[in-house]
């Protein structure tokens, strides 16, 4: 067991933790800070304030939220608002970056990628989304230059999205499986989890699940308030499906009861946190072959990957959920995505890092 080892790991700044605005950013902070706490490393979080995160460590600091980088589209401009919580974070780890053996930085945004050359403390990026913008791209392509090994991505997909695709390490994800109970035999409803966002083409989950007969349940971050009111122009009843967004508990007390999980992403997804929340519930995903989750899915065995943007698709999986197992759903997640499977990955990772800085 490689030594104990201070480490920053500094949040998103388009909001709170706890608020769901982070997406998966939250929940792999949260199983970061679990499982190398439980491997015996000191964890300090640096977040926006009103966050709150488990019984973690936790440095809160006020200032204007981001504006959310998935939208902003390749040629946008670097956007710092004035009294930003993101410049107040990273003059809080510079103050105090002394205190830690290595910041681990989380948010995709310009201004950590640019600052990583000023700080003595080895600064890591954990780099949560696909290439988004020409701005960020050169950022990350910076740190890929000066200081190669310091760039993690969730899976391979992801990381092939930038032009500097081997400079990163793939780290993959997790979550606490003692959070969720496996279910051998479900109602007849659909699931369909995540930021409600036009990137995650909830749309085509209504439709297929409308063919299939199929109710559907919907769980997520209401993020995009315009983009909800046209699906429920085209889906009236889609307002009935919508569940809110639930804390771990109370959202696989009912996702484990879906005779499966259905992912639609438009976009790269970086990884997918929900399909292995669906997994360790032994409930299997019915995933557009695009992103993480084409590379989460076992086909025909603990779901089905379909043709991207293909609804017609979606439905025939649909009819085939029975072939798939749910033992064997559970049994994947236990195997690849524990917590502590991922807290050896990344300490492995920091390692490696701290030990080639100095
Ligand atoms: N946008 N500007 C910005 N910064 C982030 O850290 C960020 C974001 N949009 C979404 C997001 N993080 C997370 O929801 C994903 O990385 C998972």
């Amino acid at each position: 067991m490689p030594m104990p080892r201070r480490l920053l790991f500094i949040s998103t700044p388009v909001g709170p933790l706890g608020s769901g605005l982070g997406g998966g950013v939250e929940l792999t902070l949260l199983n970061l800070a679990q499982g190398l706490g439980d491997r015996g490393h000191q964890i300090t979080v640096l977040a926006p304030e009103g966050s709150s995160l488990g019984d973690a460590a936790i440095v809160t600091v006020p200032g204007q939220l981001q504006p959310t980088a998935h939208t902003q589209g390749r040629s946008a401009p670097v956007i710092i608002p004035a009294d930003s919580a993101l410049g107040a974070m990273w003059r809080y780890a510079q103050q105090h970056q002394k205190q830690y053996d290595l910041i681990v930085n989380l948010a995709y945004d310009w201004l950590p990628f640019y600052l990583t050359e000023f700080f003595s403390t080895p600064v890591a990026h954990f780099v949560t989304m696909g290439s988004l913008s020409d701005a960020m791209d050169e950022a990350i392509g910076q740190v890929a230059q000066q200081f190669p090994g310091r760039l993690g991505a969730y899976t391979r997909t992801q990381a092939e999205t930038f032009e500097v695709a081997n400079a990163f390490e793939i780290l993959s994800s997790a979550i606490d499986l003692e959070l969720y109970d496996f279910c051998p035999s479900p109602g007849d409803a659909l699931a369909w989890m995540g930021r409600i966002s036009p990137e995650k083409g909830l749309e085509d989950a209504l439709e297929a699940a409308a063919i299939a007969q199929a109710p559907l349940k919907i769980l997520g971050n209401l993020e995009d308030a315009n983009y909800w009111q046209t699906l429920c122009d085209r889906f009236p009843h889609a307002a009935n499906c919508y569940l809110g967004f639930l804390p771990t508990a109370e959202l696989q007390r009912v996702l484990r009861q879906c005779r499966a999980l259905v992912m639609t992403p438009r976009w790269v997804e970086a990884f997918g946190n929900v399909a292995i929340e669906a997994l360790a519930c032994g409930v299997p995903v019915i995933a557009y072959a695009r992103g993480g989750p084409a590379e989460i899915v076992q086909p025909g065995k603990t779901g089905w990957l379909v043709p991207p943007d293909d609804v017609q698709g979606l439905v025939d999986a649909i009819a085939n959920i029975d072939q798939l197992d749910r033992h064997a759903c559970r049994q994947q997640a236990e195997a690849e995505y524990s917590l502590d499977a991922l807290a050896a990955r990344f300490e492995q990772w920091f390692e490696t890092i701290i030990t080639s800085a100095h």
